[in-house]
């Protein structure tokens, strides 16, 4: 049965704080923080736990091989020799956010009945640019059954962020949907991280049709206030957009090109002046998973816990859920460590509708494989990681041992 399956990124052993994205608030002011890599993945496999005991079909991807050595190695350096902003580039653990791994068409979306995947080149930051090769690698395990077809990254410089800057409506997740596609215009003081010509061309590759085809450009002010993504100040979930005020360039014009493709659309809008967007970014209101609950029990919005701790943020979702909005239930997790890097829930999770029987099992989660994980990454992840610590040599094996025993816990060892 084709159903929405969520994939969580694993958050790897080399989480730490380097301030490497410009432009993502949280990332620059929580620069040179001593992280806690065993703590932020014990968070993100209970973010998985929580979905999958709301019923929620769970999978997830598995951390890259870092440091880098190999990229390392294109720059003619080493983890050992590299300068520090290249060393701390290579040591990056940011593929644990899976919304940029790469942008999915479902199967009822395409002319030719397959669902697209288009791994993310993520060209515009340096310790991004070197993930696709390793997610490609594994999606290409994860979904080698001829319902999927897996593609290359569109090249640089056409920069693409993935499913972040995707949205998708449609009467329930296996009928035809509406897709629209977030893109940034460069010149402020932030970087614009998505190419309209990026989105263009994987609009094409996956064989959409342009009438159900949006390309929607995102608001200056909101990336300028530090909606690097459009998954920032966005989220779609079947018929439902819920937005912030600010999230597009012509806020009028985006809703009607969106309610004449789509006229079934409930646009549920946050207006500026009950959240204002420094507090909508600070408490990631939007960066949250709008989900369909089981059994007809409505819409849930899986938010991080900052958002219940930012008064105008949850005030807004009281009298939301009170006056029988289309969001019925609000359940906030804890991805503390991932969000002071700027990653909520919905940044640490990539959508698939697909059957599940035709993903490789190995990268589907129950209970019994969380617990396992969570054994590996208590044994094996570092409690801490200083910024002085990614020069050291030993950090760096112990590190990959640690990965290493994950994947041979997962039976994954060809990714090693
Ligand atoms: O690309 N942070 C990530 C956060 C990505 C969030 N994803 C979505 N919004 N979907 C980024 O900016 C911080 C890394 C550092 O500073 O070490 C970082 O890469």
């Amino acid at each position: 049965m084709l159903t929405e399956i969520n994939f969580d990124g694993i958050i790897g052993p080399t989480h730490n704080y380097a301030g490497l994205s410009r432009g993502n608030v949280a990332s620059a002011s929580h620069a040179g923080d001593v992280s806690q890599p065993r703590a932020a993945a014990l968070q993100g496999v209970e973010k998985m736990r929580h979905n999958l005991a709301l019923g929620l079909p769970q999978g997830f991807f598995l951390p890259l091989d870092r440091p880098d050595a190999k990229w390392l190695d294109t720059l003619a350096t080493t983890p050992d020799t590299a300068e520090p902003h290249l060393r701390a580039q290579a040591w990056s653990a940011s593929s644990m956010w899976a919304a940029n791994a790469a942008t999915v068409s479902p199967a009822a979306d395409s002319a030719d009945g397959t669902c697209h995947l288009t791994v993310a080149n993520l060209a515009t930051m340096p310790h991004r640019s070197h993930e696709w090769q390793g997610t490609l690698a594994q999606l290409r395990v994860a979904f080698a059954d001829p319902v999927f077809a897996v593609h290359a990254p569109v090249p640089a410089p056409f920069g693409d962020e993935g499913a972040a800057n995707h949205m998708r409506l449609c009467d329930g997740h296996a009928a035809p949907g509406v897709e629209i596609f977030v893109y940034g215009v460069g010149g402020g003081r932030f970087p614009a991280r998505q190419h309209l010509d990026a989105s263009k061309a994987i609009a094409r590759r996956h064989r959409l049709d342009p009438a159900r085809t949006l390309f929607l450009r995102q608001s200056d002010i909101a990336i300028q206030a530090g909606a690097f993504h459009n998954d920032v100040v966005a989220v779609a979930n079947e018929r439902v957009l819920f937005t912030h005020e600010q999230a597009f360039h012509d806020r009028a014009a985006a809703h009607a090109e969106i309610r004449a493709a789509f006229p079934a659309v409930e646009i549920v809008e946050v207006p500026a002046d009950a959240v204002g967007l420094p507090d909508a970014i600070q408490s990631y209101l939007f960066n949250a998973q709008l989900v369909s609950l089981p059994d007809g029990g409505g819409m849930g919005l899986i938010l991080p816990t900052e958002a219940q701790g930012t008064a105008s943020v949850w005030q807004w979702l009281e009298a939301h859920v009170a006056g029988n909005g289309p969001i019925r239930k609000l359940f906030p997790v804890d991805v503390r460590q991932s969000m002071a890097n700027g990653g909520g829930p919905a940044c640490l999770r990539l959508r698939v509708v697909a059957d599940p029987g035709t993903v490789d099992p190995r990268f589907i989660a129950d209970e019994a494989k969380l617990d396992r994980i969570a054994q590996v990454v208590a044994a094996h992840w570092p409690e801490a990681i200083a910024s002085g610590d990614l020069a050291s040599a030993a950090l760096a094996r112990d590190v990959r041992a640690a990965r290493a025993a994950l994947l041979e816990t997962l039976d994954l060892d060809e990714l090693l």
